[in-house]
């Protein structure tokens, strides 16, 4: 896909895009007010108050119109500098670019670009004239509050892209036509893996029966790995009391990404938006020696996190998680074998899965933030080291990210690229000397004195449902079999001849623990196994007069058209080995 924002030529043309479409747009509603229009990864946008209109479908192609004709008329598009004072003046009337220019430091010279009989405040710089904006396409639009805040009114959102010629605005709308079908949001919906229902909220999806198969298999996957690992699994509440959170820090560090506490008789509740406070808590439930020590807590643990309305999106960002977490709790010389041994199950994950498409980032503190980062240099100059050195050992790739480290400490993340959207972190491994001092931890050493644990926080799949939907659009929803909500979609040739049989080997194979569907709608074989692709079902039987009089079965995989024959007991080993393999 063309990467408009890293290409200054079509940066330098969205932009001017989005002028000329605010131009149109102001042809068209000439009580049109402007707020700001930024070019995107997907090409641009504009925020615009059109008073109490709404933009429907059909005005985006009048808007399209109106900007073809401005661009055949060919106006140059020039720049003009203007003091604060003038540009006050010059906008007097437009209360979103008084806001703007109040923005500016006194002094400043501010420029404005003009295209025909339209004006804008802008940095540019833009194109010589709109002439140039030809192949442009607007392809959606939304609300979007102004400046991002709920409180705020809401404008219209109208986005667009723009490129140099026709082809490469085509290549890029079958691209985004693409994206759109891989989009977990689309996949999860035709698959029923989850909804979501305004009175439940916001970012709170549901997961449906089908969703449900696949993130118990995701969770007893992990388990299962992460029980050979040594790892202790724990249950714990998804509230804490604020004085928790104030103990942990969270509360000075982390509460405009909490829900408001709520008061409970004596008690102030939050929900909880980590688990972090409670392992803390149940590490210091014990007395610990230096012998027990890598101690590893993990939970299946639901968090929720205050998201901004415009950031959530489907299971990939959501206001109510499940997080893969555990806390590892280890002495100080532990901290680069057990940091490895978090790397190297990551890795084996991964290739479980058979991602590829990802990237390491270290995290590191920004040194200057000393509001969001604790005042330590030594303690972050090592901590930060230990974590290259144990990359560097691994030779992986990876970037180095200032200002992305927790409060607490480093991380390494691991980044995805979302069908549609920004990338995102999936796993994450993070180093912690702070939050153990906290809740006053300790283990005691080899002489009899008590000492400080450091605590890795790690999440492997990251949470249930960001880690789903990333393999939904991996997998453009082809599951692999040990994850799919059916896993044999049963289909007799003709109801009246060979429906017994296949309702004897449904039931078989639903006894050997499989999940089965018989199809016996009374439609065509040609429709009924369209539709079998259509859902993703990884294995379809077509039995038949063949498979009646021999016993046998005829299956086609999901992204294969041929068709394969074997006996009921072979097909049974195979798909059993497949399961167990997990691949
Ligand atoms: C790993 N305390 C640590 C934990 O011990 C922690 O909470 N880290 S986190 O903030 O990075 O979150 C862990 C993972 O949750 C992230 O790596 C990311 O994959 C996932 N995640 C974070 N926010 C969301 C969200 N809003 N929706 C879905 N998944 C999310
Ligand atoms: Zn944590």
């Amino acid at each position: 896909m063309k990467k408009i924002l890293e290409d200054e030529k079509l940066s330098m043309m969205n932009h001017s895009c989005a002028h000329l479409m605010a131009q149109a747009v102001k042809h068209l509603y000439p009580n049109a007010l402007f707020w700001v229009g930024p070019v995107i990864e997907e090409g641009f946008y504009y925020d615009i108050d059109l008073g109490d209109e709404a933009i429907k479908e059909e005005d985006l192609i009048k808007i399209e119109k109106e900007m073809k004709k401005i661009s055949k008329d060919g106006k140059r598009i020039y720049r003009e500098e203007i003091s604060k004072e003038e540009a006050l003046e010059k906008f007097k009337n437009d209360p979103y670019k008084i806001d703007l220019i109040n923005n500016f430091a006194e002094g400043t010279i501010i420029s404005c670009y003009t295209q025909g009989d339209f004006t804008d405040l802008c940095r540019g710089p833009h194109v010589d004239t709109v002439k140039e904006l030809k192949f442009f396409k607007l392809l959606k639009f939304s609300g979007a509050y102004w400046k991002g805040d709920a409180k705020n009114r809401m404008l219209q959102r109208i986005y667009g892209v723009c490129f140099e010629n026709e082809e490469d605005l085509n290549e890029y709308l079958k691209e985004l036509e693409e994206a759109k079908e891989r989009d977990h949001r689309k996949i999860g919906k035709d698959l029923n893996i989850f909804m979501s229902h305004n009175l439940v909220g916001k970012g709170m999806p549901l997961w449906l029966p089908n969703g449900a198969i696949v993130r118990k298999n995701l969770e007893n996957y992990i388990y299962e790995k992460e029980q050979k690992l040594g790892y202790q699994h724990v249950y714990t509440p998804c509230v804490g009391t604020v004085d928790l959170y104030k103990t942990s820090g969270h509360w000075d560090h982390y509460k405009e990404n909490m829900f408001p506490s709520m008061k409970v008789d004596e008690e102030e509740f939050v929900l909880r938006p980590m688990n972090c406070p409670h392992h803390m808590l149940v590490y210091g439930n014990e007395l610990h020696s230096y012998r027990d020590l890598p101690i590893r807590i993990g939970e299946f643990a639901t968090d929720f996190r205050y998201e901004a309305s415009g950031a959530v999106k489907g299971l990939e960002r959501v206001r109510c998680m499940c997080q893969n977490d555990a806390h590892l709790f280890v002495r100080p010389d532990q901290i680069g074998e057990e940091f490895k041994k978090v790397v190297a199950l990551i890795l084996d994950v991964y290739n479980d899965f058979g991602l590829k498409n990802y990237k390491f980032r270290l995290s590191l503190r920004d040194p200057q933030d000393k509001e969001k980062y604790f005042d330590d240099d030594q303690m972050w100059n090592e901590a930060e080291n230990k974590l290259r050195e144990v990359l560097n050992e691994f030779g992986l790739d990876y970037y180095e990210a200032i200002g992305e480290a927790a409060f607490y400490g480093p991380k390494l993340d691991v980044e995805v690229k979302p069908a549609v959207g920004p990338e995102v972190t999936l796993s994450t491994c993070q180093l912690d000397f702070l939050l153990p001092r906290r809740f006053e931890l300790s283990y005691i050493d080899k002489d009899g004195n008590k000492q400080v644990p450091v605590v890795l926080h790690r999440a492997i799949f990251g949470t249930f449902d960001r880690f789903t939907a990333f393999i939904l659009e991996e997998t453009k929803g082809a599951l692999p079999v040990w994850l799919s909500p059916i896993q044999v979609n049963v289909i007799p040739v003709n109801n009246e001849y060979h429906l017994e049989y296949a309702q004897e080997i449904y039931e078989k194979l639903g006894a050997a623990g499989f999940r089965v569907k018989l199809d016996d709608r009374n439609e065509k074989l040609g429709y009924k196994l369209r539709e079998s692709i259509i859902n993703k079902n990884p294995y379809t039987l077509i039995l038949g007069q063949n498979e009646v009089d021999d016993k046998t079965i005829s299956y086609r995989l999901n992204n294969e058209q041929d068709t394969h024959t074997m006996s009921q007991e072979e097909f049974i080993d195979m798909l059993e080995d497949q399961i167990k393999a997990r691949k």
